[in-house]
């Protein structure tokens, strides 16, 4: 029986395990990254693990998301992961050189590797045929310490592309057709392989595009094949050595099939506040527009860019419009000053950001009061721009540029001239803002640096029997991360300072859970459907469990929240009968038996309404035994100590 690509690189990296769909496997990790608002703990992490020198491939610390710097803080975690970077053998992407799902696109992903990253949209890997996964901190740090990665072998979907994008339809509106199609849980423990004639009308950029927001599918990753364009890509960056063809067999068996006939997608957009709300530009036509930005991992290639500046030349943004461009990397802006297309952003009126996530995470240029915001980004959930209040959608480039003209939505098909943009042959390649990994003798020199915020990692106890407690909080379906823990300019510089950063826990949905979580030394969320969508960020796993979150009871999980759930010691249960999560209330008393937890089976009293209710989970022996002991950083301390 033929294999997908997907179980061909699974398969070459298989570390336990067989591809048996569904079931546990742990694979070998190649190459790793980090950002600085989830990387600062996964080092303190990996010190702690206590491993002289990464162990993969290659492994890379870039600084993107906490670069607003209002006090200390942020610059002096950038310092520390300099140093870091330093001391432990990796490579440092310094400040301003650009977002690191782009950078590492561009740099150093590589076809069939495998790649684990501590933020959700590290899948944009797969746009160059790798295995590219997001995952926790902990994770990430265990993998540089050489440990193999853990997993359901995911099911694989073949997502079959025939003809070719219209003018004006670009790679965004693919993704946004697949979540119209599939929604926001759609692909969970799934990979999204993309197959068929049309893969070929697709450069890597457009590729990544389309892998980078497959995430918000809830996918395990998204990958294309690498073809004759993935090796003028690697060529045109200087990296044709690192090209090897890759595809699946030709009788593949997929799990399942979607086919979309590219020719046929319109402009699409996803209505606040959830990127799988998904209408067609010209169902909201006319509706008046604050803000629109342009910019984020998923469409600020210079491709991106370049469309929304011939749009914007020689026009200016409409005067009840702010547009801000956040270009995806130095080399982006590079090519876009030395060909003049710059100049169309500047004179147009757009607001130049730094090449950095900025606006996306809500580091900076917040919406006004009940803004209408339109973004090129890939996540619009309540409160994640900065202001409450904002109504925030998903557009491409082109429908983003066309709106901030005319000052409302608008079908870029309307726009008129068709800008004809070039692609250079190659790329201006200059690495001299990536300072490379320095020799082993000279590392064990470096000294790290810690700034007053950085505090030491919680310590958690192994778990009890029996957990008792007061339904803390219920939820309903879809929790985001950006409910559990907020990021923003206010929140993000706390993600070394765990105390600190535990007051926000839910503040967007309940302004007292951090209080009332102390008060009654803690207790148990209840939830509805893919409960944790959204963001790697561990700091919703470690934040609640230091207010003292014991379990989190819910009707389905989303992957990475799952998997840092146990991490950090806090059980993850879900219902077998989803209608008990109505019997449930807000302030009911719960008693948890986990005596009989390995068998699969969790009895769960009710003793405010008298009732009993059985549980399950999805877990292996191993993270079983991780979570008993109250999390996967004490297991590793308890075995090192033996
Ligand atoms: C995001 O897009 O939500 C983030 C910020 O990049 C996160 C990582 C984080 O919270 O630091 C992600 O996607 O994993
Ligand atoms: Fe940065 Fe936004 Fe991409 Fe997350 S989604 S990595 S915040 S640009």
């Amino acid at each position: 029986m033929g294999k997908t690509l997907t179980e061909k690189i699974l398969e070459n990296h298989l570390v336990e395990g067989s591809l048996e769909k569904g079931t546990d496997i742990a694979i070998k990790i190649d190459q790793t990254l980090t950002q600085d608002a989830t990387g600062t703990m996964a080092y303190l992490q990996f010190e702690a693990i206590g491993i002289d020198r990464v162990q993969t491939e290659l492994s890379v610390s870039y600084v993107d998301h906490n670069t607003l710097q209002t006090d200390f803080k942020n610059p002096d975690d950038h310092r520390y992961l300099q140093s870091i970077a330093a001391r432990y053998g990796l490579y440092f992407s310094r400040p301003g050189n650009g977002i690191c799902h782009q950078l590492h696109l561009e740099r150093f992903a590589r076809p069939g590797r495998t790649l684990l990253g501590s933020d959700s949209h590290t899948p944009t890997g797969g746009g160059i045929g790798s295995i590219a996964i997001g995952a926790g901190g902990l994770d990430v740090a265990a993998a540089m310490a050489g440990d193999s990665f853990r997993l359901k072998m995911p099911k694989v979907v073949s997502v079959y592309l025939t003809g070719k994008l219209p003018d004006f339809v670009s790679a965004k509106d693919v993704i946004l057709e697949v979540l119209r199609r599939i929604g926001v849980k759609g692909a969970v423990n799934k990979v999204l392989e993309y197959t068929g004639p049309g893969v070929k009308t697709l450069t890597v950029p457009e590729r990544g595009t389309i892998t980078n927001m497959g995430t918000e599918t809830g996918a395990t990753t998204s990958i294309f094949p690498s073809d004759e364009i993935t090796k003028d890509f690697l060529e045109s960056q200087e990296r044709g050595d690192q090209w090897t063809e890759l595809k699946p067999d030709g009788d593949a068996v997929y799990d399942e099939k979607i086919e979309i006939n590219l020719s046929e997608l319109e402009p699409l957009i996803a209505e606040p506040h959830s990127p799988g709300n998904v209408k067609t530009v010209k169902e909201l036509e006319g509706k008046a527009v604050d803000q629109v930005c342009i910019g984020s991992c998923t469409n600020s290639s210079l491709r991106d860019l370049k469309i929304a500046s011939n749009m914007l030349k020689g026009k200016t943004v409409n005067q009840d419009t702010v547009l801000t461009i956040s270009p995806g990397s130095r080399q982006v802006v590079d090519h876009l000053i030395k060909s003049g297309e710059y100049a169309y952003l500047v004179e147009a009126g757009a607001r130049m950001l730094e090449n950095a996530c900025g606006p996306c995470i809500g580091m900076g240029l917040a919406p006004k009061t009940d803004a209408v915001s339109l973004r090129t980004f890939n996540r619009n959930f309540l409160g994640r721009s900065g202001t409450k209040s904002a109504q925030v959608y998903l557009v491409s480039p082109e429908t983003a540029a066309a709106s901030a003209i005319k000052g409302k939505i608008t079908d870029p098909r309307t726009y008129g001239r068709i800008p004809k943009i070039e692609m250079p042959k190659k790329f201006n390649v200059n690495d001299n803002m990536i300072i490379p990994p320095l020799s082993p003798e000279k590392s064990k020199e470096v000294n790290i640096v810690r700034g007053p915020n950085i505090k030491p990692l919680p310590e958690f106890n192994p778990l009890p029997d029996k957990l008792t407690g007061e339904v803390l909080l219920k939820v309903e379906d879809d929790i985001t991360t950006d409910h559990i823990m907020p990021a923003g300019a206010e929140i993000l510089p706390l993600r070394s300072n765990i105390p600190e950063i535990s007051k926000y826990v839910f503040r967007v949905i309940d302004e007292n859970f951090h209080d009332r979580a102390l008060e009654k030394d803690g207790g148990f969320i209840i939830g509805g459907e893919n409960y944790g969508q959204g963001s790697s960020r561990e700091h919703a796993a470690i934040a609640p469990k230091y207010l003292g979150i014991k379990a989190v009871i819910v009707k389905s999980f989303a992957r990475i929240h799952l998997a840092n759930l146990v991490n950090f010691g806090i059980v993850p249960l879900t219902f077998i009968d989803k209608g008990d999560y109505d019997k449930i209330e807000s302030e009911d008393q719960l008693e948890v038996d986990l005596t009989t937890i390995k068998t699969g089976k969790v009895k769960m009293k009710d003793i405010s309404k008298n009732i009993e209710i059985e549980l399950t989970h999805s877990l292996g022996e191993q993270d079983l035994e991780e979570l008993m002991a109250g999390g996967k950083l004490t297991l590793i301390k308890q075995k090192k100590s033996k």
